[in-house]
């Protein structure tokens, strides 16, 4: 029994790898997830002050939908003060420290892993294709993002996306020269675009990353790339790689509808942070609750 279980958590692992994301139904106990709706409803969402959001990684206050959704997602939730939203950070950290989580974050690291993120959605925005590597990544390129859906997610509301083995994309063993070749250039652009934001301070606006946008499509187009939604409901996790394209859908105009989801990144205890791919930083881990987290401000977000 226990060798079965094993191999079945190989074979998930495996996946991983090859496909650069894996979905873990029902992983999170829906109880937790419902725990941290409510209080967020309670504590957070009638405060009329500023936070930090991923969209911008600087404080604003709550941005609404015209059918009351949060539209500006809250960085680094685990940052949060916690004088201020007591319930609704110990909830939080509750559920990424919950135990069959860490379990699979173990397995897909086969060592310690440390939370440099998090984000807390209440709606989708629209994110066009990234990935987050090119905003910040272990220096081995081992980073991964756990997207948890907190309730179950229509396809009204957008659903996230993920593109199948892109995080290969740039090896020889996987994709021909010439897509390789590509790709090199989208990612030089890439940081380019990235560097000179953090440089310049500067919000990112569509336009300036549209020709980024051309290049990846034209990648995705030619080599027959076709972005997986799956339907995720409240509990399940979705895990995907530091190099993995991803985007979220827009949600439908108008929608009441809601996209409530958490999303850690974790990172290998024993590796150096890098953002931009040229900044490095050291760890400094930290055990806040029963979370193991990265001990800083980062400024950095993951869109
Ligand atoms: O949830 C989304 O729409 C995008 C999230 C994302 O890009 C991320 O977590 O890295
Ligand atoms: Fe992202």
């Amino acid at each position: 029994m226990l060798e079965a279980t094993t191999t079945i958590q190989n074979l998930s692992v495996d996946s991983f790898f090859s496909e650069g994301y894996l979905l873990k139904k029902r992983l999170i106990n829906p109880l937790l997830c419902d725990a941290v709706i409510a209080v967020f409803e309670d504590e957070v969402k009638p405060y009329s002050g500023t936070l930090l959001r991923s969209t911008t990684a600087k404080r604003e206050v709550h941005h609404f939908s015209e059918t009351g959704l949060m539209t500006n997602p809250l960085l680094n939730i685990h940052e949060l003060n916690e004088s201020l939203f007591p319930e609704f950070h110990s909830a939080c950290l509750r559920l990424l420290a919950d135990e069959n989580l860490q379990r699979s974050i173990q397995s897909i690291l086969g060592e310690s892993a440390v939370m440099v993120q998090s984000v807390y959605y209440e709606s989708s925005m629209g994110t066009s294709p990234h990935e987050d590597s090119h905003y910040f990544d272990s220096q081995n390129s081992r980073m991964f993002g756990c997207w948890i859906a907190l309730q179950d997610i229509t396809q009204e509301a957008g659903r996230f996306c993920v593109y199948p083995k892109t995080h290969l994309l740039g090896d020889p063993t996987a994709f021909p020269e010439h897509v390789n070749k590509a790709y090199a250039d989208y990612e030089k652009l890439s940081l380019n675009v990235i560097r000179d934001y953090k440089e310049s301070d500067r919000t990112p606006s569509m336009a300036d990353f549209k020709a980024r946008l051309k290049m990846i499509r034209h990648i995705l187009k030619e080599q027959g790339i076709e972005p997986v939604t799956p339907a995720v409901n409240k509990g399940d996790v979705l895990f995907f790689s530091s190099k993995t394209l991803h985007s979220g859908e827009f949600p439908e105009m108008g929608t009441s509808r809601s996209r409530t989801s958490l999303i850690g990144h974790f990172v290998p205890a024993a590796e150096k942070l890098i953002r931009y791919q040229r900044e490095l930083e050291v760890l400094t881990p930290v055990k806040m609750k029963n979370l193991v987290v990265n001990n800083c401000n980062p400024s950095s977000d993951a869109r």
